[in-house]
């Protein structure tokens, strides 16, 4: 059994292998999960969670870093989730992440994580949640959650953040792509990476068309800011970083960081909840119970919408530890 408040506690010290072992804890549903979540719960909600998307190879992981630099000057403590919906286990991009990322690896106040493998219950889309908490409680002001290539996944790990950018990059046929994977809904600041290369400028006019910038909004909306970058060079990172604080700023405003994060719980509740659900029923198969109702249902004495009804309503009160 892992000491988790002394876990917690060096973690907060700003330990990196007690925050590796937290979310070894999350990540792999240990038994416990419950004490691990509980410890970190009073500790979280400081951090600014920053979600940076967009296709493969356009420079999430570079301008991660430059990013990273540009908060350290700050002086901000900060956590980075790489994380790849698309790929079983670790390694391939993220092993390129872990080189571009190798300038912060001695630096106490930067923690770097991957995340590649499916977690034992729900997913990645459950496993980053936690992973997000555990960097939180652990004391990091800014959260960089770089998401790997463009799908459903990518847009739900998205959603975990107060602040989407959405990186596009010249040449790469981002622009249609984009509009397929529904990211141009997610983005709250658009940058455009690698305008070292031609077609920069026609980028960002295609996407400032796409996004429809150039119509009138209701006074006070958000206008989601196009910035261009050289991701490579840090040129343009000082621009991105304005847009971020400009971006909380109006959401701490208009009360929406709030709402998001209220959002981001019910999702997170629901997700867990579910999952137990499954669980149990899991657990359920070859059971008395559910023979008994499957008897029922299979000679028409019950309906199966009433024996799902019972079935749940058996499953309510303690049902173990429900992980
Ligand atoms: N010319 C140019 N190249 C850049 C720039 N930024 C990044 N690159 C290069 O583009 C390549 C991909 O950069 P990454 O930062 O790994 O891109 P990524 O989006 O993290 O890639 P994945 O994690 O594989 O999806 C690397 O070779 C970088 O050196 C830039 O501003 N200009
Ligand atoms: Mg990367």
């Amino acid at each position: 059994m892992v000491d988790v408040a002394g876990l917690v506690e060096q973690a907060r010290e700003g330990r990196p292998r007690a925050v590796a072992r937290l979310i070894s804890l999350v990540e792999g549903a240990s038994p416990q999960l419950r004490e691990v979540m509980a410890a970190l719960a009073p500790l979280t909600g400081g951090a600014y969670v920053v979600g940076l998307t967009g296709s493969p190879g356009v420079g999430k992981s570079t301008s991660t870093s430059a990013l990273v630099t540009a908060y350290r000057k700050a002086g901000k403590r900060v956590g980075v989730l790489a994380v790849d919906p698309s790929s079983p286990f670790s390694g391939g991009a993220l092993l390129g992440d872990r080189v571009r990322m190798s300038e912060h690896a001695s630096d106490p106040g930067v923690y770097i994580r991957s995340m590649a493998t499916r977690g034992h219950l729900g997913g990645l889309a459950w496993a980053a949640p936690q992973a997000i908490r555990v960097l939180d409680a652990a004391g990091c002001e800014v959260i960089l959650v770089e998401t790997v290539g463009v799908g459903q996944s990518e847009v739900e790990i998205a959603a975990q953040a107060d602040t989407s950018v959405v990186l596009l990059a010249p040449g790469m046929g981002d622009g249609i792509q984009a509009a397929k994977a529904g990211i141009l809904e997610i983005g709250d600041v658009y940058v455009v990476n690698k305008a070292d290369r031609d077609g920069a400028d026609a980028t960002a006019r295609e996407l400032n068309h796409m996004l429809g910038l150039g119509e009138s909004r209701e006074p006070g909306d958000w206008r989601p800011p196009i910035v261009k970058t050289v991701a490579a060079r840090s040129e343009g990172i000082d621009e991105v970083i304005e847009a971020l604080d400009k971006h909380r700023a109006w959401m701490e405003e208009r009360g929406v960081l709030a709402a998001r994060r209220g959002r981001r719980a019910a999702g997170e509740i629901e997700n867990i909840a579910l999952t137990a659900l499954r669980s149990r029923i899991g657990d359920l198969r070859g059971d008395r119970r559910l023979d008994a109702l499957a008897e029922r249902v299979a000679d028409g004495t019950l309906d199966p919408y009433a024996a799902a009804d019972e079935l749940i309503a058996g499953l309510t009160g303690d049902g173990g530890s429900g992980s």
